[in-house]
């Protein structure tokens, strides 16, 4: 894994509806997130947050919720990523909502014509403007990333699809959309299920979702949703749904990864400050981190 890591904060909250997940980065700062890493020697540098615009309070011609100024945000951080990754640095990208995905792997595919995603997630964020319950984007980032839906959102970091369906690998799903099961199997999408997590175990999850990955990418992007972690571990999230992930089973993905060594960026999202309990969703976020560059138990 490159030791050259640059933070870049997305105080993003107009993918869906509740209030305080634009605050997640200050969260995950308050939390000690440079401090903990840069005792792992690692160089890190903080590019503070990008600028996110306001909350559009007029219908607009979508049903896509803040359409236009998710797109905007999006653009500005797809630039932001794009930079990072020109400069032979790590992005770390702190959310925000999920919505903010749609930016950084747009930027990514700047870089990469073959990357790889591990979506970490409860929900698998797979829904287009036609199947979506919400009209949140929050729900949608991964199918905008595949090339399906509004193009506002689609053409962000310029036309074309930025991801392969066959080098996705979706992790902690259980919760998704009827829309969404059919694109998963029409598209033959890897997504190893809370099923699969109980009946396997964590270790084969993962050692099965890195062979798969490892020789077919050029670069692997992990969008981790504390929601993808149970709520008991991760109560600061603005959908949590039961039955998910532990604390440990996430820290051994983590641990999994970066022996694995195929990470080339890294995105953290959904922590919301409001919703949670004395910070401790965005402590686990950090704790995660810490695993994923390197910290050791002994
Ligand atoms: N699939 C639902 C709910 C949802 C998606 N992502 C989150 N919640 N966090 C939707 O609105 O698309
Ligand atoms: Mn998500
Ligand atoms: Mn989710």
């Amino acid at each position: 894994m490159k030791k050259n890591i640059s933070i870049i904060g997305v105080p993003m909250d107009l993918g869906q509806t509740r209030r305080g997940v634009d605050m997640g980065p200050s969260a995950i700062r308050y939390a000690g997130i440079v401090e903990r890493l840069e005792q792992i020697n690692l160089e890190i540098e903080d590019l503070g947050d990008i600028e996110i615009g306001s909350r559009e309070r007029t219908a607009g011609e979508s049903n896509l919720k803040n359409l236009k100024a998710v797109a905007e945000a999006s653009e500005t951080l797809s630039s932001r990523v794009d930079e990072v990754v020109k400069q032979g640095k790590f992005p770390l990208v702190l959310g925000g909502d999920h919505s903010i995905a749609i930016g950084t792997i747009a930027g990514l595919a700047k870089n990469y014509s073959n990357m790889g995603v591990i979506w970490y997630d409860a929900h698998g964020d797979l829904n287009t403007g036609e199947t979506s319950p919400s009209g949140n984007i929050h729900g949608m980032p991964l199918a905008v990333s595949l090339g399906l839906g509004d193009p506002a959102l689609t053409g962000i970091g310029g036309t074309g699809t930025k991801l392969k369906p066959e080098n996705i690998v979706i992790i902690g799903a259980r919760s998704l959309d009827e829309g969404e099961k059919v694109l998963i199997k029409e598209k033959g999408i890897k997504v190893f299920t809370m099923h699969e997590i109980d009946r396997m175990g964590m270790t084969a999850v993962m050692e099965e979702t890195i062979a798969y990955l490892k020789d077919r990418t050029d670069g692997v992007h992990l969008s981790l949703d504390l929601d993808g972690l149970d709520p008991h571990d991760a109560p600061g999230v603005g959908t949590p749904v039961m039955g998910g992930i532990s604390y440990r089973e996430s820290h051994l993905a983590m641990e999994m990864l970066e022996e694995a060594n195929i990470l080339t960026s890294a995105e953290f999202v959904e922590v919301n400050p409001i919703l949670d309990e004395r910070n401790k969703t965005a402590s686990v976020a950090v704790a995660l981190m810490g695993s994923l560059f390197g910290e050791k138990l002994l």
